[in-house]
């Protein structure tokens, strides 16, 4: 068996190192790409340089067998995959210009019949666009190559499973890319593959996501209606759900990660006028997040009032969803910022057991913030939490629905 990899992949981080592994596992030869040659390295060695279940065994092993090689540069193969990040501008505008790199790294290994998929969250119109770049450098390519839109739909955490097991929608941009992209991962993609064009597969991946924010709005929005009207707004939308069309998600500290608060954007940015409700569910999990740390500082001042002295305060959470490390775009790292730029000489235990060092928040272990402070604040629902027993002196602000 010849050796040469079938498989070019670009970009190695949270999506693009598992699907490299997931392919190599296939026993296809893939030639990951990263800009970032400690990142190139560290795969080089087997080793991983992002937290994920099983990733880490997933490319050990394809490494050690020879089936995945991580580089700075692409090679020629006959299967190329765009996986970088979008992320965006100022004024929440999408920014296209790693794809672009991307596309332009692999432009000149380019020849008849091959597949050029982009992976990466993009806003509609994007591969039509690539495509155009392509035509313009490579005219002689016109109709001759395959091209087609991908996403990904992995929970983080739940990659490796999901990865294997979840549908994918794909969208050539003609019948015949979408065809060969469609037998391209149904060798290692055991979900169904639903076909589509192009910008429909674009729009699809934010739509999803923005369709998870919105209903996560809502659920936000009844908390701050809950809270003037006195109401428990964890009780409220358990029975509400028990009507057999209606289900309610859950309130919390406003929406992070990488995806569902970034994504409506691309949609909002391309059409200001037509996406009221999706642009406004960004506004209120954004005001979620100001609003918990404003009900933290209340909490703080009623504290001293009452008992003549500042109270100490424990933040409990900092990623940003239950059990895990990540704290990318977190609304409880948000809300930890803002509440000690005004924390005036207090005692503050910022807690998140899923890290043991921050580089600027001070880390406290859990069970001692709370024994420690007099005001305790829960901004993630760790599993951890769950258990407490908290003495019957402490203000406790629950966020998060740990105690629901
Ligand atoms: N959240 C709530 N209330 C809820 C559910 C979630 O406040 O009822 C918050 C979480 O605490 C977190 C944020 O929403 O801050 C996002 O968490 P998540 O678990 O909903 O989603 P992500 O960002 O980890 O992954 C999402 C997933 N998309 C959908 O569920 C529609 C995943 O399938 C996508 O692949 C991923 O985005 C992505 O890469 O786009």
């Amino acid at each position: 068996m010849s050796n040469k990899p079938s498989v070019v992949m670009v970009g190695l981080g949270y999506i693009g190192l598992p699907t490299a592994a997931l392919i190599a596992q296939n026993k296809t030869y893939v030639h990951g790409v990263d800009i970032n040659p400690s990142v190139v390295e560290t795969i080089n060695q087997g080793k991983i340089h992002i937290v994920e279940p099983e990733l880490d065994i997933a490319v050990a092993k394809a490494v050690k067998e020879g089936y995945l090689k991580a580089a700075t540069t692409p090679v020629e193969a006959s299967a190329y995959l765009i996986v970088v990040p979008t992320p965006f501008k100022a004024k929440n505008e999408p920014d296209i210009s790693f794809v672009e790199s991307a596309t332009r790294a692999v432009l000149p290994l380019l020849k008849e019949d091959d597949l050029y998929i982009i992976e990466s969250t993009s806003p509609v119109g994007t591969t039509e666009k690539m495509m155009q770049l392509i035509f313009t450098e490579r005219p002689e390519l016109a109709g001759k190559i395959n091209i087609a839109y991908c996403p990904e739909r992995v929970l983080p955490g739940n990659v490796m499973y999901e990865l294997v097991h979840n549908d994918r929608v794909i969208g050539g941009v003609d019948e015949k890319s979408t065809e060969k992209a469609l037998a391209f991962y149904r060798e290692f993609i055991k979900g169904d593959l639903h076909r589509t064009n192009a910008r429909t597969a674009e729009m699809c991946k934010l739509v999803e996501n923005s369709s998870r924010d919105v209903q996560i709005a809502f659920a936000n929005e009844l908390s701050l209606i809950c809270d003037k009207a006195d109401i428990n707004v964890w009780d409220l939308i358990e029975l509400a759900n028990k009507h057999p069309r209606v289900n309610i998600l859950q309130p919390g500290c406003g929406v992070g990660g990488h995806c569902i608060a970034v994504d409506p954007y691309f949609i909002v940015a391309e059409y200001p006028m037509e996406s009221k409700i999706i642009g406004k569910a960004r506004e209120i999990n954004n005001y979620k997040s100001f609003w918990c740390a404003e009900k933290i500082q209340t909490a703080k001042l009623e504290f001293e009032l009452k008992h003549g002295h500042k109270p100490s305060i424990a933040l409990m959470g900092l990623a940003f969803k239950p059990n895990i490390d990540d704290l990318r775009e977190s609304p409880a790292k948000y809300i930890a910022q803002k509440v000690l730029q005004n924390a005036n000489n207090g005692e503050y235990y910022i807690v998140e057991p899923n890290i043991t060092e921050h580089n600027v928040f001070k880390i406290t272990e859990y069970k001692e913030a709370v024994e420690k402070a007099d005001i305790v604040a829960f901004l993630v629902a760790h599993d951890e939490f769950k258990t407490l027993e908290l003495p019957s002196d402490k203000v406790v602000l629950d966020f998060c629905g740990v105690f629901k």
